[in-house]
């Protein structure tokens, strides 16, 4: 691994662990997800700096106006592809919107990348990755796929099965760090950190639980071997996010 690399990662890693949070959902979900406080990105910036979390997980544009505020508070974490969930499943691709020099340029920590994995365009969106991964080893940025087995093929998209084949593929196409979708229970979960190997594995949120339904979650993400999460709706849809955020930030690092 290069230096510049373990330098990055390390800045998006505490004790080994990840605690990320997302917000990338105005486009992969629309405004929906929003209420009248979250939907600024000042709201939920201040929430990952004053909650410890370990990276902030933005497009471009809203990088671009209002990270500079937050930086040497929380690393940058740039989600280089995109889509709405306005095209149907059937067809869904994500392509890149945005490069690792433009990542660089906003002093991003690591690259987020989405792969649709037994999409009909699965081909298209590994060959895109492809391209990017080997743009991310000539600056030494980390890469960090979102692998969300999804599409007409795909029959369970949360199955032990299929999540641990997507994590797989991460490992095979380059990525340091996976992020996937919870499978339901330690044991299954296991399976998919194996499958992973040496690409490290951490969770989604998901859609909006109750604390103790998430808390039991984050649990057994983390027995199940995982290093972290990547959360969006389940900290910034709370009606206190600092208070999930604690709870979560034990269960991931134990006393700090
Ligand atoms: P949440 O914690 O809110 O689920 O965010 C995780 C995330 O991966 C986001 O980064 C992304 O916007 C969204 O989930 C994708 O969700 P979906 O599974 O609906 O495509």
């Amino acid at each position: 691994m290069s230096a510049g690399k373990k330098t990055r990662l390390s800045r998006i890693m505490r004790n080994g662990k990840v605690m990320l949070c997302a917000m990338d959902q105005g486009i992969e979900h629309g405004p929906s997800d929003f209420n009248d406080k979250n939907i600024d990105p000042d709201f939920v910036l201040d929430i990952a700096c004053k909650g410890g979390f370990t990276g902030m997980v933005l497009q471009k544009g809203v990088a671009k106006r209002y990270y500079e505020n937050y930086a040497g508070k929380v690393p940058l974490v740039l989600k280089l592809n995109g889509r709405t969930n306005i095209i149907p499943k059937d067809e869904i691709y994500s392509g890149p919107v945005a490069s690792v020099k433009e990542a660089v340029a906003l002093g991003a920590d690591a690259i987020g990348y989405t792969l649709y994995v037994g999409s009909t365009m699965e081909a298209r969106m590994f060959s895109d990755f492809g391209k990017i991964q080997e743009e991310a080893s000539d600056y030494g940025m980390p890469c960090i796929v979102w692998a969300y087995p999804r599409g007409k093929y795909v029959k369970d998209e949360k199955s032990k099965e299929t999540v641990a084949y997507a994590a797989r593929c991460a490992l095979e196409l380059g990525a340091d760090i996976v992020k996937v979708n919870y499978t339901g229970s330690t044991e299954s979960f296991k399976y998919v950190v194996k499958s992973a190997q040496k690409c490290k594995v951490i969770s989604a949120g998901g859609s909006k639980q109750s604390d103790a339904e998430f808390i039991a979650k984050a649990k057994e993400v983390m027995a199940a071997g995982a290093v972290g999460f990547a959360v969006g709706r389940n900290v910034w849809q709370n009606p206190n996010p600092l208070k999930i955020t604690a709870e979560l930030k034990k269960v991931i690092f134990g006393k700090e």
